[in-house]
């Protein structure tokens, strides 16, 4: 059976990573518009930097939680017929031990330079302006997808809903597209789709299933069910 699962905030919100949209996440004290815009880079460089740095650096003190654990046991079982697409730009599947994953909407540990397009690792700030390593221009940025630009990896992750018999969904509110739109495509190739959220997303109704709970809860369960077989 292959599967593919969608995570979004959600899943790491146990972790201790703030959401984006929950009370008390992300963007209180931040108009999205503030930081996650292409303009809002070119007009503020710095506000923009200093919010990324930040969470960069605040991603030392988390780790992963049994939500994102039980998907790295899946991966260990079931092998090239898993791949996590995710939303987030932590580092927490990676961490708890999965191997096929992508960041469609980047990576905070990563960097991006405008001059020369290079993508790299980045663990440092950037709002001092550290020159790029490859081409020396002080014009890096984070390397994550803001509102307006294509997410990454779009190709893999449509030829990966073609192929799939099952999509999950877990931990995002299905506000942002392309990725709310998985369902739908999923669906229209054939696969049965389950929804793992703390409460119904805005496209819950577009799901074969939906469960409501803690991530740490209904991942591992779920992971157990698949495992034991039908
Ligand atoms: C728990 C829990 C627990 C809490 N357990 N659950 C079609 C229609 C309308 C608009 C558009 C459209 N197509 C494109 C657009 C425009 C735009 C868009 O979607 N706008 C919307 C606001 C309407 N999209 C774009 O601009 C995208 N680009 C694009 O479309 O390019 C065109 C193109 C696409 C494809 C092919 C060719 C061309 C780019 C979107 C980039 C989004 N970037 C951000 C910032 C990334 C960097 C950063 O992190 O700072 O990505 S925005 C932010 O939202 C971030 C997230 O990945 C994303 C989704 O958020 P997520 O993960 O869903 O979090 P929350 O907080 O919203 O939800 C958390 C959920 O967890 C809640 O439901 C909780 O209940 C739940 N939860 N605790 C389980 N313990």
């Amino acid at each position: 059976m292959r599967i593919v699962v969608l995570t979004g905030a959600g899943i790491s919100a146990e972790s201790g990573v703030p959401t984006f949209r929950d009370a008390g996440g992300l963007w209180e004290g931040h108009q999205v518009e503030d930081v996650a815009t292409p303009e809002a880079f070119a007009a503020q460089p710095h506000v923009v930097h200093s919010f990324y740095d930040a969470r960069r650096a605040a991603l030392r003190d988390v780790a992963p939680n049994d939500a994102h654990r039980a998907l790295a046991r899946l991966e260990a079982a079931v092998g090239d017929d898993l791949l996590v697409v995710t939303q987030n730009v932590d580092d927490l599947h990676e961490r708890s031990g999965s191997r096929r994953v992508v960041h469609m909407h980047g990576e905070l540990r990563a960097a991006r330079c405008l001059a020369c397009g290079v993508r790299q690792p980045w663990l440092d700030p950037l709002s001092h302006l550290p020159p790029c390593p490859r081409c020396g221009a002080a014009a890096l940025r984070p390397d994550v997808v803001w509102f307006g630009e294509v997410p990454y990896d779009m190709d893999r992750i449509e030829e990966a809903l073609g192929e799939a018999d099952l999509f999950v969904s877990i931990g995002t509110s299905g506000a942002v597209y392309p990725a709310a739109g998985s369902v739908r495509l999923a669906a229209a190739y054939g696969a049965r789709t389950l929804e793992l959220n703390l409460e119904p997303s805005v496209g819950s109704s577009m799901f074969d299933e939906a469960r409501q709970g803690p991530a740490t809860r209904l991942v591992p369960a779920w992971v157990a069910e698949v495992l034991s077989g039908p």
